[in-house]
């Protein structure tokens, strides 16, 4: 297995990254951990309370774009592997404003592959690999069965999916050109603490606890797979440790959910802890236009990193989305701080003022 002594992490403020770091950290002891990240309104340093004042961590602010900044970095940190989850990552923003999606996911990416290669190719370290964290979205939307598997073809649908695809595709490139040892994970939904609230599960939450309309998009009969995002992170490890450099890994945990059913128990689950009356905060519900483009349905077929890596998701649905209600109950000063200012301006965007 592949141990590396020191790796960059790119986008570890975000929500799954800064889940990653965390995880990563204690169960790598003495590994060092530097996390490039330039704190868009997904990025938020309090995500990693815990793991901040670690002799073994580092925080830089700057542009995974900025090529002499990711040179500097590689090189004075002897990095053995990058980690990379830095992206724009929300398909609603990518449908009003997709140029930043191709600039950070594409280009972004490009960046880090060249930038790595020469590293590498200089032989500044003796070993290297390089993980690119992706989305069972690149490919495409399903019927009412089947799964996608490695072998899915690329069919993206929104301008994320289809950046994510290009990054996916210039990593590719990367390996069968240059030998570059490079990693792709595709993972399935995520849920779970630190998430920002525009994403389904999070703003159904904080909606239901403000008593706000719950924006169900189309018929609310897509359906997503949903993977907790500790999960998600000790997928990546067993990837990056064990994975055979070239090769796609699907990530999932075999969820599959109407959008509807989702926001119906997040409703039921509020309703007591919140002491309402059961069934109240269904009441809330209202259907509105369907989003363009809308995917119907995303289902992983995860067999592969189970049959070779014997990689297996840990949490129950029931346990996790407990547990996630939990932590946004305990954590309001949190959702405050990130849905304050801009987010209000995106939320008035998005779902019209009230
Ligand atoms: P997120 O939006 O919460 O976090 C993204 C992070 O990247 C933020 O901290 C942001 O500041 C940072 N970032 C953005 N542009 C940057 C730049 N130019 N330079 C440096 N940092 C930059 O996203 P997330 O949900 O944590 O997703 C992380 C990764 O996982 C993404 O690549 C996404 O495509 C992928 N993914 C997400 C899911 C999901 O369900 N959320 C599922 C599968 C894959
Ligand atoms: O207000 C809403 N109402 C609604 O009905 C929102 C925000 C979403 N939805 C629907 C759209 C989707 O069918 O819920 C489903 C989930 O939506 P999102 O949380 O936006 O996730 P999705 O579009 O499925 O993409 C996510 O999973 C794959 C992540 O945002 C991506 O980063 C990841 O790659």
């Amino acid at each position: 297995t592949f141990v590396p002594r020191a790796i960059l992490v790119t986008g570890g403020a975000g929500f799954i990254g800064s889940n990653f770091i965390t995880h990563f950290m204690a169960a790598n002891p003495g590994c060092r951990v530097v996390n490039l990240d330039i704190l868009t309104y997904a990025g938020n340093l309090k995500n990693l309370v815990g793991v901040e004042k670690s002799p073994d961590y580092r925080f830089v602010r700057g542009d995974i774009c900025n090529a002499e900044l990711v040179r500097e970095l590689l090189a004075e940190e002897r990095i053995e592997a990058v980690v990379h989850f830095a992206a724009e990552s929300h398909v609603d923003r990518s449908i009003t404003g997709p140029e930043i999606f191709v600039r950070t996911n594409v280009l972004g990416t490009q960046v880090l592959l060249e930038e790595s290669r020469r590293h590498r190719e200089a032989k500044a370290v003796e070993r290297f690999r390089f993980l690119h964290v992706s989305t069972d979205e690149v490919y495409g939307t399903l019927g009412e069965t089947g799964y996608f598997t490695e072998e899915t073809p690329l069919a993206p649908n929104s301008p994320y999916s289809a950046s994510k695809a290009g990054s996916d595709l210039i990593v590719r490139a990367y390996s069968e050109t240059y030998g570059f040892p490079a990693l792709i994970t595709r993972c399935s939904n995520n849920y779970g603490p630190y998430q920002f609230p525009e994403k389904l599960i999070p703003l159904m939450i904080h909606n239901i606890v403000a008593n706000k309309p719950l924006p169900v998009y189309g018929d609310g009969r897509n359906v997503r797979d949903w993977l907790h995002v500790k999960d998600h992170s000790s997928a990546i490890e067993t990837v990056l440790k064990g994975g055979k450099p070239g090769e796609v890994f699907n990530i999932g945990g075999n969820n599959e959910w109407f959008n509807i059913d989702i926001v119906q128990l997040l409703c039921d689950l509020l309703d007591e802890r919140l002491g309402r009356p059961k069934g109240e905060s269904r009441g809330l519900i209202t259907f509105v236009k369907d989003r363009l483009g809308h995917d119907r349905r995303y289902a992983i077929s995860a067999a592969k990193i189970k049959r070779e890596l014997g990689w297996e998701p840990s949490y129950t649905f029931e346990r996790g989305i407990a547990e996630t209600v939990d932590w946004y109950l305990a954590n309001g000063a949190w959702v405050e701080e990130v849905t304050s200012g801009a987010y209000r301006d995106y939320y008035e965007k998005q779902y019209g003022g009230e």
